[in-house]
């Protein structure tokens, strides 16, 4: 319903609870919601993930989707908690609970987001204590593979800086268990970042593309369509290292590679602001409701693959 969107996007921007939105669904819709801690941030944040699903089956395929892994992003963990929105409360979006589960982390970087709120609104990367002068790893450099090649940064200062070695960050760590421990279910995963309308799947580590990115390219295209349909600006489509830049250590790679996720996506959100990552409350509504069609066609692929 509309006024729960409004809700849903508005509250992010005046600091939501957004834990206690997520335990207020598992306690209002106990039948389709489960919340979990996949662990705490390196501040003690709990990291909170909701399982959405309706007749839980061991052979269903999952979909995991995280937001938030850049602190100043803040569109992308509003993207989140509006796909939750519309699973949960939106009886219209039932039919895509019935051949697939989804298992949301809407904010995987707590303590950066918390900061880019409080203290330095375009702050990107953890809270992280390293030695030297400089705070934070950036978190998608420091996935573990082929970590700390191309387009990452030894220097601690760096807004990509790679950190002191693979997995450095306890939040990477966290999603890499439970991906780990779910990968037999997980068909697809999807990271929202901001900005610039792009859909990238892998490899950011090289050139070289992945086998399957005949398949990785064709869902990308019906995603893209849904959303221009909707009224959203064209996606571009490609590999992260061909249509955007190198960079070593993202997550979507580690799932395709390392945890053999085969569908992989970075979904750079469209931008807005003076800086592109500061989207004015009056944009955030009508960028997650443009973008939602293109989660919907993931979802309707992967239950019918
Ligand atoms: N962009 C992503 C970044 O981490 C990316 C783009 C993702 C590149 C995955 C390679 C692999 O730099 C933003 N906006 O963070
Ligand atoms: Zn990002």
């Amino acid at each position: 319903p509309a006024n729960d969107i409004i809700r849903v996007v508005t509250e992010i921007f005046e600091g939501i609870k957004i834990n206690d939105y997520l335990d207020n669904l598992a306690l209002n819709h106990r039948d389709i919601v489960t919340v979990k801690s996949i662990g705490r941030s390196y501040e003690g944040r709990n990291m909170k993930i909701i399982q959405i699903s309706s007749n839980p089956n061991a052979n269903k395929p999952v979909i995991f989707i995280d937001a938030g892994i850049h602190a100043r992003e803040w569109i992308a963990p509003a993207m989140a908690l509006y796909v939750i929105n519309q699973l949960v409360e939106n009886s219209g979006n039932a039919h895509l609970l019935d051949l697939v589960d989804w298992h949301i982390l809407p904010v995987l970087n707590p303590d950066g987001y918390e900061y880019s709120h409080t203290r330095e609104r375009f702050w990107r990367k953890t809270r992280s204590i390293s030695a030297g002068s400089c705070v934070g790893t950036d978190a998608n450099r420091n996935f573990g593979f082929h970590w700390g090649e191309g387009g990452s940064s030894s220097n601690a200062c760096s807004d990509t800086y790679k950190g002191p070695y693979a997995f450095s960050e306890v939040e990477g760590r966290n999603v890499k268990s439970y991906i780990e421990s779910n990968k037999q279910r997980i068909k697809l995963y999807l990271t929202f970042h901001s900005y610039g309308n792009y859909l990238l799947y892998p490899w950011g580590y090289t050139s070289a593309l992945p086998e399957n990115h005949v398949e990785l390219q064709s869902i990308a295209e019906d995603v893209n369509a849904a959303i221009v349909q909707a009224g959203g600006d064209e996606y571009t489509i490609g590999s992260s290292t061909n249509v955007l830049y190198i960079a070593s250590g993202g997550s979507d790679d580690w799932a395709k590679g390392a945890a053999g996720v085969q569908l992989a996506y970075t979904i750079e959100l469209p931008g807005g602001g003076a800086q592109g990552f500061d989207p004015p409350p009056s944009l955030i509504t009508p960028i997650v409701r443009e973008t939602f069609p293109g989660i919907v066609v993931y979802g309707e692929y992967i239950g019918q693959k």
